[in-house]
């Protein structure tokens, strides 16, 4: 038996935060019934299509393991329908534009009145405050998080990151809440309010760049590069290109191939236990005692010498060979890996990381499988559903419609688009 077996989630999520969420309560077992507009669907349905006719990598990778009703939330019967899945499910995840729900008649308050035991989880962009009314996408969050100011070259603008910690990280952040408060049920008999904005969830995962802007106020960050390079700290957390902090300075090194290959690169930690091993490695025995170098303190001001010499080590090695050589050391590091490799790793297809899917109508493609690993409730990957796949089905063996009513549904517009 999975983990959330016997929970039932009323999915109003589209895009990438809700669905993100969902698909974990799914892969931990619970029925997860995605609601979608009849015809049309999640919009990522038809984004970023690569096959015909197939829904895009997009949606299918952010809603496996889901059932698919197709319900205008609009039409007097398709809210019929929404009422009485609210009364028969456990948790409401929702992530549409601030004021949606409660324009289809779905406040929290009729929602408790459905169904006191009721969990209504929704993404927002923004907490309460000037924001939020506002409309938000992945790099607004990661903009107004705190994360695009302190990522990047000081020389540079801002950057925005590939991995989608305003999404899909906001999602995750939900699905604890979603569990938590599943918790607290069990002692309370009620539901709750669970909601979660995209900026704290980005500013959660920022969280040491916040505390570098108050250790500014008592001198300079000694472990960023700019203070070996000596450029004065200005008010304001400075972007730190790939240094890493404290007394474990890293950073992104060449390795052989590297004028070909944009990958060709390894993440080098200088750990200070590992310091001695480091300096034979890359040949310089003397800087094991040479009060220059000896010591995390002294090397601060001198991370530009130190690693400009460890690169003239790795460039001499792939990124694989230097990565065998370190670790017979202990030496913390990571060859920057593409996505391509990522996809060919044999190591993460064994965990289950990286699952190959069939689907019917674009055949195989590869996915992300559940990252988080539990012993006794193991994630299965399946396929995303096609739109309204489920309709029927949810409608009878969920809601106990008869075979007419279901053709009522249907004819007046409820589960499916109306003849133009
Ligand atoms: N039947 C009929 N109407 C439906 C429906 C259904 N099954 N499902 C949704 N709708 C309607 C809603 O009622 C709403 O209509 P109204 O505006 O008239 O009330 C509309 O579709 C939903 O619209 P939206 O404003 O949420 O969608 P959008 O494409 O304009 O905006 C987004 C998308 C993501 C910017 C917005 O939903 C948002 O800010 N969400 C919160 C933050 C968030 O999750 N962002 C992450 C985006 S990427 O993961």
């Amino acid at each position: 038996m999975k983990a959330l077996a016997g929970v039932k989630i009323l999915d109003f999520t589209h895009v990438q935060s809700g669905p993100t969420c969902t698909q974990l309560l799914a892969w931990f077992g619970a029925d997860v019934i995605k609601v979608e507009r009849p015809g049309v669907g999640d919009i990522t349905r038809g984004q970023l299509m690569d096959v015909p006719g197939a829904d895009s990598l997009y949606f299918t990778m952010l809603n496996h393991n889901k059932r698919s009703i197709t319900i205008d939330s609009k039409n007097k019967k398709g809210i019929e329908i929404l009422e009485r899945l609210v009364k028969t499910c456990d948790v409401l995840v929702e992530n549409f534009a601030p004021g949606a729900l409660d324009r289809m008649g779905l406040t929290w308050a009729r929602i408790q009145e459905l169904n006191p035991r009721m969990i209504y989880a929704s993404v927002k962009g923004f907490g309460p405050g000037p924001y939020e009314d506002c409309k938000v996408y992945e790099n607004v969050a990661q903009c107004t998080g705190g994360s695009a100011s302190t990522t990047g070259f000081r020389d540079g603008p801002p950057l925005v990151t590939g991995a989608q910690i305003g999404d899909s990280g906001t999602g995750l952040h939900l699905a604890l809440g979603i569990v938590t408060a599943l918790y607290q049920r069990t002692h309370s008999g009620k539901g709750q309010r669970v909601t979660c904005a995209m900026q704290d969830g980005v500013l959660n995962l920022a969280r040491v760049k916040l505390r570098d802007q108050q250790r500014l106020a008592h001198g300079p960050l000694t472990e960023y590069s700019q203070f070996g390079e000596g450029v004065p700290f200005g008010d304001a957390t400075p972007r730190a290109g790939n240094d890493s902090g404290g007394g474990q300075p890293g950073r992104i090194l060449k390795c052989k191939g590297w004028e070909t290959d944009p990958n060709a690169y390894i993440y080098f930690i200088t750990q200070a236990p590992v310091w001695e091993a480091i300096c034979e490695v890359i040949g310089e025995p003397t800087w094991k005692t040479d009060p220059d170098f000896a010591t995390p303190k002294a090397r601060l001001p001198r991370l530009n010498q130190v690693f400009g010499r460890i690169e003239q080590w790795t460039m001499t090695k792939t990124k694989f060979e230097a990565m065998e050589t370190l670790n017979t050391y202990d030496i913390p590091c990571g060859p920057i890996l593409s996505m391509k490799e990522i996809a060919e790793d044999q190591s993460l297809r064994a965990t289950g990381t990286v699952v190959e899917v069939d689907h019917p109508k674009r055949g195989k493609y590869l996915s992300v499988g559940n990252p988080i690993k539990m012993s006794d409730s193991p994630a299965d990957v399946q396929r995303s559903p096609l739109l309204g796949e489920h309709t029927e089905e949810i409608l009878a063996s969920v809601l106990g419609y008869s075979a007419d009513e279901i053709a009522e549904l249907k004819r007046v517009g409820a589960t499916a688009p109306l003849p133009k």
